[in-house]
């Protein structure tokens, strides 16, 4: 059943588990997404990109999420499109069936940014829909950088209060540290919890972590035995994810674990096989190895048997 964003993230903020976003660009992706949903019996929030929408069409990314929200009808499932970059971008995706919206303007100016997400925020509520925005930059921190430099890029608490009462936003992604892809960090890794604790008690919402991909040990050998290069490659440890989460992240963005995984497992095939052109003999393998990643995410995150 597809059901608002909020409904999902409120009640993960009051109990104080995180559940998995996990971004999907095909039926594969989102097919193991969901046998992991069903076997963990957590909730779920599946979500496209403005790329996945290009690749798919928007007509076929809520067509096969009512599909499968149906064909998992006890699951509540919210489907979100992540990094909305336009007005005009959320407008369509609220209109095409999307039950909630981020709206990503963290890279103008504070003013802007507010007022463009009250903007998206207005008109989303209006069709029931929820709506989440970001504030800072996504960008590794490391132990040399300065305080001023850590406050030009990192989310900053007390702004967080006010956007959060001013634009009424559901759920606000917080810069901590993260960033997407393979390749987090220079050095350790390293998140300023005490930042998202300070921002979670001032504005008492549901949290968000983009760039949590964790690049499990297993993922990496399976990349790199199949031939792959991952070289400099580094994840959001585990314990760093739990952390977030005691810290008060509910909603943790995920999307590069899950095609290392599935990408091992194509090569992995190709290369044992020469003669083989039967894409499910790829793809099966490759939903396996999605459905194994999300399945431990979800008990490892708290959103297991969380369905009421
Ligand atoms: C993400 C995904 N999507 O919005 O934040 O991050 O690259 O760590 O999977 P990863
Ligand atoms: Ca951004
Ligand atoms: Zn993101």
């Amino acid at each position: 059943m597809l059901v608002v964003g909020s409904d999902i993230l409120q009640k993960a903020h009051k109990e104080g588990y995180g559940v998995g976003a996990f971004n999907f660009v095909n039926f594969e992706m989102l097919n193991a997404i969901f046998e992991a949903a069903d076997e963990a019996s957590s909730p779920l929030i599946i979500q496209a990109s403005e790329g996945a929408i290009k690749y798919m069409g928007i007509d076929m990314v809520v067509g096969m999420a009512k599909i499968m929200s149906n064909r998992y009808s006890h699951i509540p499932v919210a489907l979100h499109l992540d990094h909305g970059t336009t007005f005009e971008s959320c407008q369509k995706a609220i209109e095409a069936g999307f039950t909630s919206v981020m709206i990503d303007a963290s890279h103008h100016p504070f003013e802007e940014n507010l007022e463009l997400t009250a903007k998206v925020v207005e008109a989303a509520h209006k069709e029931g829909v929820s709506v989440e925005a970001e504030l800072g930059r996504l960008m590794g921190i490391e132990d040399n950088i300065s305080v001023d430099e850590k406050d030009a890029v990192l989310v900053n608490p007390k702004e967080a209060e006010i956007f959060v009462r001013e634009s009424k936003v559901d759920y606000l992604a917080p810069a901590i540290g993260t960033s997407h892809g393979a390749f987090k960090f220079k050095g350790e890794p390293k998140l300023d919890f005490k930042r998202l604790q300070e921002v979670k008690r001032l504005t008492n919402i549901p949290l968000v972590l983009h760039g949590a991909s964790a690049i499990p040990d297993y993922v990496r050998e399976s990349f790199l035995n199949s031939g792959g290069d991952l070289k400099g490659s580094k994840g959001v440890p585990f314990e760093f994810l739990q952390e977030s989460i005691k810290g008060g992240i509910n909603k943790v963005n995920t999307d590069t674990d899950l095609r290392i995984a599935f990408m091992a497992e194509v090569r992995r095939v190709a290369n044992e096989d020469k003669t083989q052109f039967d894409l499910r003999k790829f793809f099966t393998p490759g939903m396996q190895a999605i459905k194994k990643v999300v399945l431990e995410r979800m008990h490892l995150l708290g959103s297991a048997n969380k369905i009421s």
